[in-house]
């Protein structure tokens, strides 16, 4: 390029709003970035990230809890938002400008109204989902196909089946030494669970389930689950029980009816029969499920 050719585009100054779309664009773009990079290092997909930090739910129910807890957290968020934009623009519009004092306002009945009004109508707003929610999540179902009798107690678990269908007769397991103890759940078929504490109250929580249920000392807690998924997932105590709450594990089986039944067809021949109660304080060490040594790290 010769020294009379200076004058290209690039030293023509560019037009202001090009400048400002421009720099909307880049904007933009380190926005959209920031949030890819988030989801991406944090190892969350899109499915992920619209749950909101909740589990895959594996129940028949999981979509309706799913819901419910995007749409509380949605509101959440809307009356957030709002929040603090008014609390930036008041901070922003009436900042200090001088030494006198600002006019001073009060008993403005209609804002006064308005913020009682508002938090009333969003509380009933959630309140109508909630227990709309929650009685169909805690519906009775009167026909289960499964049942499972749950005992907490400290530190463990132990699962009693019983078959309203008569195809065996009744089980239990405990859980060994080594392993921590097994709930075993029939994909697709409705499980009723009775929810039994031997000493104080702990609380059934499967957080594949979206549900957690307490275990109350001389009260029969109930409720049933259609399990779709099959796979082994966690489960645990909810509620501060003692010293080794934490250590009160169990995993649960989700399998096909055909292993199910080989399952409990197994627990039988272990002579693992009749009902669990009478056999947790003489076989059941409390801290049997952890590992020699590691209850007192
Ligand atoms: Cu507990």
């Amino acid at each position: 390029m010769s020294s009379g050719e200076v004058a290209t585009d690039r030293t023509r100054p560019a037009r202001p709003d090009q400048t400002r779309r421009g720099r909307v664009l880049r904007t933009q773009r380190i926005a959209l970035g920031a949030v890819a990079a988030t989801l991406v290092l944090s190892g969350c997909s899109g499915a992920d990230a619209r749950r909101l930090g909740f589990p895959r739910g594996i129940t028949t129910d999981s979509d309706r809890v799913t819901s419910l807890w995007q749409g509380a957290w949605t509101a959440a968020f809307i009356v957030g938002g709002i929040v603090w934009g008014l609390i930036i623009w008041a901070i922003v519009a009436y900042r200090r400008r001088g030494n006198e004092m600002p006019a001073q306002t009060r008993y403005n009945m209609p804002i006064e109204a308005l913020y009682t009004i508002l938090p009333v109508v969003i509380v009933a707003v959630l309140f109508f989902y909630t227990v709309r929610d929650q009685s169909v999540v805690l519906k009775k179902d009167p026909t289960p196909d499964a049942h499972v009798k749950v005992i907490g107690y400290k530190f463990a678990w132990t699962f009693g089946y019983s078959d309203p269908q008569n195809r065996f007769q009744p089980v239990y397991d405990t859980g060994t030494n080594e392993t921590l103890p097994e709930l075993w759940v029939p994909q697709g078929e409705s499980m009723e669970y009775t929810l039994i504490s031997n000493d104080v109250i702990h609380a059934f929580w499967v957080p594949a389930f979206l549900f957690k249920m307490d275990v109350v000392p001389g009260r029969e807690n109930t409720f049933y689950k259609t399990a779709t998924t099959t796979g082994s997932y966690a489960g645990r105590c909810s509620e501060l029980c003692g010293i080794n709450h934490s250590h009160m594990l169990f995993t649960v089986r989700v399998v096909t009816p055909e292993q199910y039944l080989a399952h409990m067809a197994d627990l039988r021949r272990r002579g693992q029969v009749g009902d669990p109660q009478g056999h947790l304080s003489q076989e059941y060490n409390p801290n049997r499920n952890i590992a020699e040594g590691q209850a007192s790290q």
